[in-house]
This record gives structure tokens, sequence and C-alpha cells, in this order.
């Protein structure tokens, strides 16, 4: 069933500019929604309108807020199955997985509809009489929040919710080929009974939301800017954002490595590797990049990876499947890319690469009509190899070996990322000693590289973002500015430092 959208700002239909057809990957001849695309005036408008209406939201007592938060959480909940339906049916992602993606909305909501009932600042002693301090946590306005379309719901209420709760208003720019997702979850929002203009969404190209931001930074309708995507991408928001004197919030890319000491439990590193290496077809910014196997367990490993491999199922993303197909054919051109990488020295231990068609079937699977690939574990790269060293977003996984674990370490941070990682090992104190070396945000121990939960802290180091967090408490930092209050109520003027009471100690005496 095809429907058509179009940018809601205001709680209004906004004018599209040009259209975009959001097909289903798994049948490409489906047609999920006809999208229509705003154009940069549209953007910065819509930053307007969520300036004004931002204004009476942050008046709403943050208790009332997280209520609405609450209600978010039910109305997700008792939708669940229609929008994971979606999220198969556009992007491909399996059904289970997209259940799973749903219930990170609620998990969200759970967590942030009691800081209605926080939201804390703190009374702080003066260091004069008659003097108190205070801190509170102030929305900061607009934020314009841009998403990657793999996980087109559950990362974006990463920061809708909290934002939202926080008292600020949200433009959201969902990615277009996941627009039919997004906008069924900016109707669950509003639904709670959001007042018109707090959350717009905005269809649009990237080039036109780029001008747009651009725009309205200018105008000082934008305080906040949250970027889930690329590396690439994401250094011209940041950039961009920085010229404003703004910081934004940016969750980026991963070359994710899991190290594989000599005693882990290998079979379970298998699964591990499986889930996180080819799970959502490789297309998390969490997925598996390199296999980092000790050389005494490296032919085991991949012996017993390879098996694994060739025995996942990969189809219809509404069967139960270790993977479906790729989000969109955008994403198929560029994986075709990485296959390039593949060189001479390496060693392809999978079988066939590249997209399952007739000529080029997976067992009895030919793909039929789907964007659907091969998955591939590829030995022997190296550091200084593309694969290595590159993010390659899509089912391809390598594997190298080491002799040391501080190689091990040394290896995993090579490529500059830092989102994410893993080791498994059955020796705490080399678990410990992997967590201070490794420059990742998030780190697993026997357990894969993707998976995190959604009240722990998100994000990632180097090419893989700012330094910012998401989920949890830490992304409160995000989303409210600390402001300071001090109050004399001594009648005179007090100046700190100044006129502070000293108490002199006798600092020469020692014990007899
Ligand atoms: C992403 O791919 O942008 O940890 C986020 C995970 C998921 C989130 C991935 N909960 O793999």
């Amino acid at each position: 069933m095809s429907r058509q959208i179009v940018s809601i700002v205001g709680g209004k239909d906004a004018e599209a500019a040009a259209t975009y057809e959001s097909v289903n990957p798994a049948r490409t001849g489906e047609v999920v929604a006809r999208v229509g695309l705003a154009n940069a005036g549209t953007f910065a408008a819509a930053c307007r309108t969520a300036k004004e209406a931002q204004r009476e939201w942050a008046k709403v007592p943050a208790p009332v807020r997280g209520r609405v938060i609450a209600s978010i959480g039910r109305l997700v909940e008792a939708n669940a199955e229609r929008l994971a339906g979606l999220v198969t049916e556009e992007i491909g992602k399996p059904y289970a997985e997209a259940l799973g993606e749903v219930r990170e909305i609620v998990d969200t909501c759970d967590f942030f509809l009691g800081e209605g009932r926080r939201l804390y600042g703190q009374t702080i002693p003066s260091e004069m009489p008659d003097k108190n301090l205070f801190t509170f946590r102030n929305p900061i306005g607009v934020a314009a929040v841009v998403t990657a379309g793999n996980f087109p719901v559950a990362v974006p209420s990463w920061y809708l919710v909290p934002a939202l709760l926080c008292g600020n208003a949200v433009v959201w720019k969902p990615a277009e080929y996941a627009a039919a997702s997004a906008h069924a979850m900016f109707r669950l929002f509003t639904a709670a009974g959001l007042p018109d203009g707090v959350l717009n969404i905005v269809f649009a190209d990237g080039a036109e939301t780029f001008a747009g931001l651009e725009l309205a930074l200018d105008e000082g309708s934008v305080q906040k800017v949250g970027f889930t995507g690329s590396s690439e991408v994401g250094r011209k928001v940041g950039e961009l954002t920085g010229r404003h004197l703004q910081s934004a919030c940016l969750e980026l890319g991963g070359k994710n490595p899991m190290v594989i000491m000599p005693d882990a439990d290998l079979d379970l590193a298998v699964e591990g590797a499986l889930f996180s290496g080819f799970g959502t077809a490789g297309q998390r910014c969490t997925s598996l990049g390199t296999v980092i196997v000790h050389e005494s367990v490296h032919d085991a490993f991949v012996e017993r990876f390879a098996r694994a491999v060739g025995e996942a199922r990969i189809g219809d993303p509404e069967q139960d499947v270790l993977a479906g197909p790729l989000l969109d054919q955008k994403f198929a051109d560029r994986y075709e890319d990485y296959l390039t990488w593949i060189q001479p020295h390496h060693r392809v231990v999978t079988g066939a690469t590249g997209r399952i068609t007739k000529d080029n079937p997976r067992g009895d699977f030919d793909g039929g009509e789907g964007i659907y690939y091969h998955p591939v574990v590829v030995d022997g790269v190296r550091p200084g190899d593309r694969l290595f060293m590159e993010e390659t977003f899509g089912p391809i996984v390598g594997v190298a070996s080491f002799a040391t674990l501080d190689e091990a370490v040394e290896l995993a941070n090579l490529p500059g990322y830092g989102l994410s990682s893993s080791i498994y090992t059955t020796d705490a104190g080399r678990a410990f000693r992997f967590r201070e070396g490794v420059s990742a945000g998030m780190l697993s121990v026997n357990n894969s590289t993707s998976g995190a939960e959604a009240h722990l802290p998100f994000g990632g180091n180097g090419k893989s973002g700012n330094g910012s967090r998401q989920s949890g408490m830490w992304v409160l930092d995000q989303f409210t500015r600390w402001q300071a209050m001090n109050w004399d109520h001594s009648g005179r003027l007090q100046k700190a430092q100044m006129d502070v009471a000293e108490i002199t100690p006798d600092l020469d005496f020692r014990l007899a």
C-alpha cells in the first residue's frame, strides 16, 4: 500500500518542492510511500515555528511534560506491531529486530518519564554567610535533529524524547528512505498531546537540509543540532555548528573491533561475531568491522565463523532470518565499492560475494526483486588496508590476527574511530586492560559490538563523534544548559574571594 506523506510544521502539512519514492528493499517494485520533499526555506521556517512554540512548551511544568513522555511510551507500545511492520517493510530490517527497535523507544520513554520529576538542580553552600547558591537546568530552545534510516525510529527517539522532556522544541529531518516509519512515529508522538509546533517533521534531501540548517543557525532559531550519520557529513555539520559557536551532538560511523583472546569461549565469540557482523545486514553504526583474533586460535575461529555465516539465513525480513536486504539502493551502490577493496593478499572464506541474483544465488535463494547481498568474511586484512581502516557499512567483516594483548589494543584503535568494541576472554585482568586501552566510547566483554542498552551513555570518540553522549542521564547535558544563581540576603555587598572569613591554622604543628 503506497502512502502520500509530506512534512508537518506547526501541525499543518507543508508544501513540497519535489517527490521521493521510498521503496521496499525486499521487493523494489513496491513503493511504501510517496514523500513530498521540502526545500531549505521550509526547513528554516519550521525552525522559526518551533522557536515560537518552544516558549509556551518550556512553561509547562517538567512533571507534566514527563506525563506526555509516558503517554508517548504507551502509544508506541500499543502500536508496536504496526510500527515494527512498517520498519520491516520500508528498510528490510528483520521483524524481530524491528520489534526490538520499537522496544527501544519505549525503554527511552520509561527512563525519561521519571526525569520530569527530577531534572535536578543543586543547592550549594556559599563562601559567605547569608548567601545561597543554586543551579538550574534550562532548556536550550530548538533542537534540529537529522537522523539516519538504519534505526529509523529508535535512534531518533534518543534525541526527541529527552529534548522534549527538557522543554525544547524539535525540528526532525529523518532519512528519506525511511520516511514512512518516521512519519508514523511522529504521529504517535503528537497523539500524546504535544502542542502544534513543539515537534515538527521535515522531509528534505541532504543539500536542502544543510542549506536550511545554515539559514536557521544564521537567524538564531536553532540552539542544538543532533546528527546521526556518516563521519564525512558529521564533519560538515560540526564545522557549520562550530562557526555558530554551537557544539552539535554527533553520532557517526564506526570500525568496531572484536578482540578474541586465546582463553575465549570460541563458540560464544562466533555467535557474537555473526550477530554484530551481519545482523541488520551489517548496517548498524555498532556493527562489527574487524575481528582481531589471537594467532593461536585464528584458524579454529575462522573455520567456525565461516561455517556459521554459511548456515545463516538471509532472506525475506518478515521471516526468521539473520539479515534481510540492504536498506536502500544507495547503500548497495556504496557497498559494491567496498567489495572492490578486497585485495589479492586477502582470502574470502565465505564463498560468493556481491548481489544475490539468479546467476549468483545463495543456495536456493535468488534474491528475487530485493537488494540482497552475500555476507562476506575476509581473512588476512592488515593495517593500512582500506578494509582494515575504513567503515564498510554492509555485510562484510575482516579478520586480522595478533600475538600480544598490547598489539591487539593497538590494532583495535588504529582506524581512529571509537564507537563500540568488544573482547572475548575469561580473564578479568585482560578485560580491564582492554577497557583501559581501547579508545571506544563503549565496550562489551563476552558480548557483541552491537546491542547497547537504552540507559547507558551511547556515543563515540575520534571519527565516531565529538565526545557527545546520548541516552540515560548523560544526554541531559545536550538538551539543557546549566544556569548558576547566587542570592545574597545579607543586605550588603559581599565580594566573592575578598570578603571571606579566614580561619588560621597552625601549619607548623607536628606530632611529637
Ligand atoms: C545505530 O546504528 O545508529 O547498540 C545505533 C545498538 C543499537 C543502536 C545502534 N541499540 O546496536
